[in-house]
């Protein structure tokens, strides 16, 4: 019988609705769900190769250990007390440090796995601790707190009633947009154009964004700090500064405008490849908006100075007083109001409490710079790392300096991951933990529902039956941290507890701590409750838990999720401040004192040198970071991973369009076909990232043959950010040359294909 299952996308962060039809196991179509209340029916080719995720040959079903033989499958039983036995062991001999546990970019999108993470780091009690942040949206994460007294409350887009969206690094044509979760975004962005609003993007590429903005331009990578910073000495210069009724919240005005008043047009103009004469049309336009977003995303957190980037593009919005207001860049209202409630756990956002061993790098939010990792695990002494937790990430594709971290994996005494997949990091485990499916557990977005364009709010159960004998990552997680919990008790009464702390949690559920969040929210029946907790500290939530699980059911909960499987829609982004502000005097110091002493040191730019060569990202609809290419479905056609190159630079190295080059960068170099374009700006080249499966031991069939090699292989892992060292991986130079010197030196172009991928 045919059946149909309305469930959420959790590949990206848009959220997309889908419904899947299928008879039994089998899945007939995946298409979007047009009564989805938030996608309304939008989906990208990436939904549909889920049963491509689901049906995978290559997919673990049930953990496995490396044996000389190979990898054995063992039961979960054995694999659990012994990755436990063996960490525990490690702490025991080298201390606690010993262990470094890595959280990847999926651990975001799985509520299980981001419930239980906060009781395995408390178990493991390391200081060792990395995630996919310090490749993405620290600089965001760390001016959030800074500004707004919390790491994730972040200014949205308002991107549905604003009349000017300037998105700088951020290509949502092909991301489906990120911090800033906004399914149909093209849509959404032909109507923002139809009534007459701007779409300005700022890219060293023209990308499939800037195809369909009012205005492209070419920035040249690494430049967007001098941008912000003479936009705002415009602004102030021509008293264009109208911070509205947020004035009133501000601390720090005179100090901004001091700081920004020698960054002028003229002394950035060339370094930033923008004329003086555009750049003041820039700050007059917003300045002139009705209602302006200024947006910044990963092309720019990942890049030189990302730091001071991630700032300016806030306090732009607020010194135009476009933040908190409709139009402007908004924040959310979540059912599950993760914001509140990783601020009532102490979770708000910390920096520089520590440093790492190695570099000396500062600790943010309880984590370290994932560019020191490989370091730690190599460099000899005490603390150094021996064994290796890794969660639903690849690092050695997707941070700097692949090879040297595939080198210190390989040393390790013990390595344990948590992942679907044998691939590139995986494969120097010693055992693999393989959670359900995307398609075998329900779906529920708490990080991304607290980032979206509009409130909203939606669970799904699970399409299909976890199958027999496989564990959720939450069971597996618990599994773990009760695991580790035992072995370091000490007394009967530890033990007691734990077993109590098990026994709660496995009648809890993932589902429970949904339905308790909601209940929490400020559309559950314990909006109240929350206040008192705010009031009175967490030593009481257990009796007000029981007391809400119990009580009257008004208010959202997790039943009336169930009821609405399109998703709930709560409403346009409503204007919040100052209640909202997590600041401890509820007001903004536009110049936290991290950001006065960056900006001081900040050089005066260079102009770009003449053969200068500086490599940059590039995402495709078709490819999500690097793990699905093991669909056939995405990977086929025409190769994607190649380096996008301007005629001007193609025919002074002598490349053509299709000839190999070799890019040499600090770590290494990689040979990948050149795409000859004027979509880039001159001295500038696009690579995509997460490619190159064809190593040893990699089990991921397709994607191996798909070819492919990794950007990362190139940078080195030095290269860090000068603030809180995180990496730098957009704007890195780069030597380019033809792998076949002879080449002839007239570059045929492949116009305009960048506009017609989408
Ligand atoms: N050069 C360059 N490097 C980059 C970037 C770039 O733009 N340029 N982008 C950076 C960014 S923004 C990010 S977020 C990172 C991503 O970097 P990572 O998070 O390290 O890598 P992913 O490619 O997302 O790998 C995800 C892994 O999770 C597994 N997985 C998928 N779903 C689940 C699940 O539900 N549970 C578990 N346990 N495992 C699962 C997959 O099999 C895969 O192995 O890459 C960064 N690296
Ligand atoms: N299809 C697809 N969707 C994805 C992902 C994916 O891999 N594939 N990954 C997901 C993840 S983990 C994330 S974090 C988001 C990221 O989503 P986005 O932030 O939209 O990321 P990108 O598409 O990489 O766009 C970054 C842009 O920055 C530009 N850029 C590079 N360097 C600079 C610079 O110095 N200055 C400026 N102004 N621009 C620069 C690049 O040319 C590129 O167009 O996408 C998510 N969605
Ligand atoms: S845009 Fe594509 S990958 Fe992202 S949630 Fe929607 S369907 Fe999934
Ligand atoms: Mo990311």
């Amino acid at each position: 019988m045919k059946t149909t299952h309305y469930h959420t996308c959790n590949l990206c962060e848009a959220m997309c609705g889908i419904e899947i039809e299928h008879r039994g196991d089998e899945i007939l179509a995946i298409r979007g769900d047009k009564e989805d209340q938030f996608s309304r029916g939008h989906v990208c080719p990436k939904a549909v190769a889920l049963q491509d995720l689901h049906n995978d040959p290559d997919r673990l079903r049930h953990p496995v250990k490396r044996t000389v033989d190979g990898w054995v499958p063992i039961s979960w039983e054995q694999a659990l007390d012994e990755t436990a036995q063996r960490l525990h062991e490690v702490q025991e001999r080298h201390g606690r440090n010993a262990v470094a546990l890595y959280l990847g970019n999926p651990t975001a999108h799985n509520h299980g796995a981001l419930f239980s993470l906060l009781p395995l780091t408390k178990a493991l009690h390391t200081r060792q601790r990395y995630s996919a942040t310090s490749v993405d949206q620290l600089p965001h994460q760390l001016a959030a707190w800074q500004l707004f007294g919390n790491q994730i409350m972040f200014p949205i887009p308002d991107i549905d009633h604003t009349d000017y969206f300037m998105v700088i690094g951020g290509n949502p044509l092909a991301s489906n947009g990120s911090i800033m979760s906004v399914p149909d975004v093209k849509n959404r962005l032909k109507d923002l154009t139809k009534r007459g609003g701007k779409l300005v993007v700022i890219d060293p590429r023209r990308t499939e964004t800037a195809a369909v903005a009012s205005e492209h331009h070419f920035i040249r990578p690494g430049a967007d700090v001098y941008l912000l910073l003479a936009i705002i000495q415009v602004l102030y210069k021509e008293l264009l500064v109208a911070p509205g009724k947020l004035d009133a919240l501000l601390d720090g005005k005179s100090d901004l405008q001091k700081l920004t008043e020698n960054w002028t047009p003229e002394k950035v103009s060339e370094a930033v490849g923008i004329s003086p004469e555009a750049i003041r049309k820039l700050a007059r336009d917003i300045a002139s908006a009705p209602r302006a977003a200024i947006y910044g995303r990963v092309g720019m957190t990942t890049s030189p100075h990302s730091t001071l980037s991630a700032w300016l593009v806030y306090v732009l919005n607020i010194i135009t007083g476009n933040l908190d207001r409709e139009g402007g860049v908004m924040f959310t209202k979540p059912a599950f109001d993760v914001i509140a409630l990783g601020a009532l756990g102490g979770e708000a956002g910390s920096f520089d409490r520590y440093r790492s061993r190695v570099h000396g790098y500062p600790e943010f939010s309880g984590e370290f710079p994932v560019t020191t990792l490989a370091d730690e695990m190599l460099t000899p002494g005490q603390g150094q790392v021996k064994a290796f937790i890794s969660h639903a990430g690849n690092p050695v594709l997707s941070c700097p300096d692949g090879n040297k971290l595939d080198s210190a994996l390989e040393g390790l005494d013990f390595m344990v991951s948590i992942d679907l997949y044998i691939n590139e990091t995986t494969r120097h485990a010693n055992i693999i933990l393989p959670p359900t499916g995307q398609l075998e557990h329900g779906q529920f977005d708490p990080i991304f529902q607290a980032m979206a364009v509009r409130n909203v709010v939606k669970y799904t159960e699970a399409p299909f039956e976890k199958p027999e004998g496989s564990m959720h990552d939450w069971e597996i997680l618990q599994g773990l941290t009760s695991r580790l919990n035992r072995l370091k008790a000490k007394t009967v009464r530890d033990r007691m507890q734990i077993a109590a702390t098990d026994r709660f949690m496995h009648k809890l559920k993932d589902t429970g701590i949904i339905d308790l969040g909601l209940r929490l929210g400020p559309y559950g029946s314990g909006g109240k409750v929350m206040e008192s907790l705010k009031r009175e500290g967490l030593h009481n939530l257990p009796k007000l838990a029981w007391q809400l699980l119990r009580g009257k059911h008004k208010g959202l909960s997790l039943q009336s999720l169930k009821d609405n499987p399109h998703g709930i829609d709560l409403g346009p982004l409503q204007p919040a401040l100052p209640e909202r502000l997590f600041t401890r005097d509820q007001r903004i110091n536009l110049v936290p004192a991290l950001y006065f002493r960056a900006l001081q040191g900040l050089p005066v730019p260079k102009p770009a040198k003449p053969d200068e060569m500086l490599m940059i990202g590039r995402r495709h609809i078709r490819s999500n970071n690097s793990w699905m290419h093991n669909s056939q479905r995405l990977v086929k056609g025409k190769g994607r991973c190649n380096a996008m190159l301007h005629p001007q630079d193609a025919e002074r190295l002598g490349i053509a369009e299709g000839d190999d080059v070799i890019l040499k960068g600090e770590a290494g170099s990689i040979t990948l076909p050149a795409w000859v374009s004027d979509d880039i700006m001159p001295g500038v080249i696009s690579v995509p990232h997460g490619w190159g499966h064809d190593r040893q031991g990699v089990q991921l069939e397709v994607a191996r043959r798909a070819g492919g090699v990794s950007f990362n292989d190139v940078i080195s892992n030095n290269r860090v950010e000068a603030v809180t060292a995180m990496a730098q991986i957009n704007g890195v130079p780069v030597n380019v040359e033809a792998a076949n010197k002879k080449a002839k030196p007239k570059p045929r172009t492949r116009k305009k294909a960048a506009a017609a991928d989408v």
